[in-house]
């Protein structure tokens, strides 16, 4: 697992096209899309265009633009995929937050009761 930002990562490979995806939403600076595995009715990846591996570096380095649109599109998707009753985001990071891909990504959860979970 390489925490520096590999092109080659799945997501990286989406943005540039060459593999497809179910898209939600898609802005400047963000992309939402299907999970190929949903953990629930409800489940969505939000990621910036730009080239972050984890939430804390797209915070630190990202421009307002990208940050302020990337927060606007979860607001809107929060309005529109179904998820009025509540939902949890959730974004892995690194090996002990078990993060599979090296490209910032905020899940969205929702479509039903989640239950209790902080771990
Ligand atoms: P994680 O936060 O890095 O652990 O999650 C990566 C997610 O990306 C996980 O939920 C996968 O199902 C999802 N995913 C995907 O949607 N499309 C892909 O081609 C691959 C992973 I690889």
């Amino acid at each position: 697992m390489r925490f520096d930002y590999d092109p080659e990562n799945i997501f990286a490979k989406i943005l540039r096209g060459e593999i497809p995806n179910k898209t939600v939403l898609e802005t400047e600076h963000t992309l939402a899309f299907e999970d190929i595995r949903p953990q629930a009715p409800v489940h969505v990846l939000v990621i910036p265009k730009g080239a972050y591996v984890s939430q804390d570096h797209f915070a630190r380095d990202a421009t307002d633009a990208e940050i302020l649109d990337f927060n606007r599109t979860v607001a809107k998707l929060c309005e529109t995929i179904g998820v009025e009753e509540g939902f949890r985001t959730i974004s892995n990071a690194r090996g002990h937050g078990v993060q599979e891909v090296p490209h910032f990504h905020m899940h969205i959860l929702g479509g039903r009761p989640l239950g209790r979970m902080l771990a």
